[in-house]
C-alpha cells in the first residue's frame, strides 16, 4: 500500500509540475486503470548529438552569504532569508548516462525502477503492470484529448530505457541519466566519494556570482530571444515548439555555463537535493542550512510520503504552467520515484 500511495501521490501531485492535488482527486484503482489505458508509445525526438565533447569535472563555488528563497513567486519559496554557505565543489553538469553506467558496471547496482515491486505494498486488485519494474513517462495528450494528465506508468522504463521498453541510451552517453530515485542518486554519490547538494548549495551555484533571478544574469528567461536553458516553449502540455532546439532532454552542456562554469542548473532535468521538503523555508536555519528533519517534512501539510527537494526545473517547465526554472524555485518529490525529467549532480564538501 505504501508504494501504491507513493505512486499515486507522485503521479498526480508531485512530479515537479503543479496542477494536480490529491485533495481533489479520488484515490481509486480505477484511476490506475485509466492511467494504464492512457499509456502509449512515447518516442521522444532524441538525437545522437552532443554538446560537450567529453564529460567535465567539478567547479568551485566560493564561500558566500546570499539571500536564499524568493517572496515574489510561489509561497514555498519564502521567506527569503540570508544564509551562509561554505565553499564547495559541484559537478559542472548533470550526471550523464555514461557516468552512471560506470558506477553500475563497478558496483552492479540495481536502481529502484529496475526492482520488482512487492505485491504486499499494493491493494489486491492492482493492475498487473504496477507489479512490474518500471517508471513514469511524460506522455503528452493527443490532439482533442483533455489535457488532464500527462504521466503514465510504463513497465520496462528505467535509466537504460528512458523512453520506455524498446528505447535505449545508445548514442546518449552525454545525456543526463533519468529514472533515478533518491536512493539511486545517493548510491552514486557515495560510490564517487561525494554527496548530493543541499538545497542551499544548489541555489547558490544556480544563482551564479551575479546572484540574479537567472544564472545568466538579469531577470529574463530568454534575453534577446536567446534561450539559455532547456525548458518548454509553447502551451504546455499540448504544444512544444522547441524554440530552444530541444523537444525533450538535451545532452548536458548544450547551453552556456554560468559564471561558476556550471551547466544546466536551470532546466533540462530537475535535480535531487539532500534536503527533506517543507512547504516554506526556516529562516533560522541559516548557517550551511540542511533543511528540516524527515519528521518535520512528513508532518508538513503537503507531505504524506517521504519527499526531498528538487531544484532547477526541467525541459517540461513552461511559462504558462510552471515558472520553476529559477534558482529560488523548489518542488517536493517522492524519494521512491524517478521520472523522465529528474536527474542529479554531486558536490564535494
Ligand atoms: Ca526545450
Ligand atoms: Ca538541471
Amino acid at each position: 500500500m505504501r508504494y501504491f500511495l507513493r505512486l499515486l501521490h507522485s503521479l498526480f501531485y508531485n512530479l515537479g509540475i503543479p496542477g494536480f492535488n490529491m485533495n481533489i482527486l479520488p484515490v481509486t484503482a480505477a484511476l490506475l486503470l485509466a492511467l494504464t489505458a492512457a499509456q502509449k508509445s512515447f518516442a521522444q525526438a532524441a538525437s545522437d548529438d552532443s554538446c560537450l565533447n567529453e564529460p567535465a569535472g567539478q567547479v568551485w563555488v566560493n564561500e558566500a552569504e546570499f539571500i536564499m528563497g524568493d517572496n515574489s513567486h510561489y509561497p514555498e519559496e519564502g521567506p527569503a532569508h540570508k544564509v551562509s554557505v561554505r565553499g564547495f565543489w559541484i559537478d559542472a553538469h548533470e550526471v550523464s548516462n555514461a557516468q552512471f553506467a560506470t558506477f553500475v558496471d563497478a558496483t552492479h547496482y540495481v536502481t529502484v525502477a529496475e526492482r520488482i515491486p512487492n505485491p504486499a505494498d499494493w491493494p489486491a486488485d492492482v493492475p498487473e503492470d504496477f507489479l512490474k519494474p518500471g517508471s513514469v513517462l511524460f506522455t503528452p495528450p493527443e490532439p482533442g484529448q483533455a489535457a488532464t494528465n500527462w504521466w503514465s506508468w510504463v513497465p520496462g522504463t528505467d535509466w537504460r530505457h528512458p523512453d520506455g521498453p524498446g528505447s535505449s541510451i545508445r548514442g546518449k552517453d552525454l545525456y543526463p541519466v533519468v529514472h533515478v530515485a533518491y536512493e539511486d542518486a545517493q548510491a552514486y554519490a557515495n560510490w564517487a566519494g561525494r554527496s548530493l547538494p543541499t538545497e542551499a548549495q544548489f541555489e547558490l551555484a544556480a544563482r551564479g556570482k551575479s546572484n540574479a533571478v537567472f544564472p545568466w544574469g538579469g531577470n529574463e528567461l530568454a534575453p534577446h530571444g536567446q534561450h539559455q536553458a532547456n525548458t518548454w516553449q509553447g502551451n504546455f502540455p499540448m504544444n512544444n515548439n522547441a524554440e530552444d532546439g530541444h523537444q525533450g532532454l538535451a545532452p548536458v552542456g548544450c547551453f552556456g555555463a554560468n559564471d561558476y562554469g556550471a551547466y544546466d542548473l536551470i532546466g533540462n532535468v530537475w535535480e535531487w537535493t539532500s534536503n527533506w521538503y517543507y512547504p516554506t523555508h526556516n529562516q533560522d536555519d541559516s548557517n550551511n542550512p540542511t533543511g528540516p528533519t524527515l519528521e518535520q517534512s512528513i508532518n508538513s501539510a503537503s507531505s504524506a510520503v517521504p519527499e526531498k527537494v528538487i531544484k532547477g526545473g526541467s525541459y517540461l517547465c513552461a511559462e504558462n504552467y510552471c515558472l520553476r526554472f529559477r534558482p529560488a524555485a523548489r518542488e517536493a518529490q517522492d524519494t521512491g520515484l524517478g521520472t523522465s525529467h529528474i536527474g542529479f549532480r554531486t558536490v564535494k564538501n
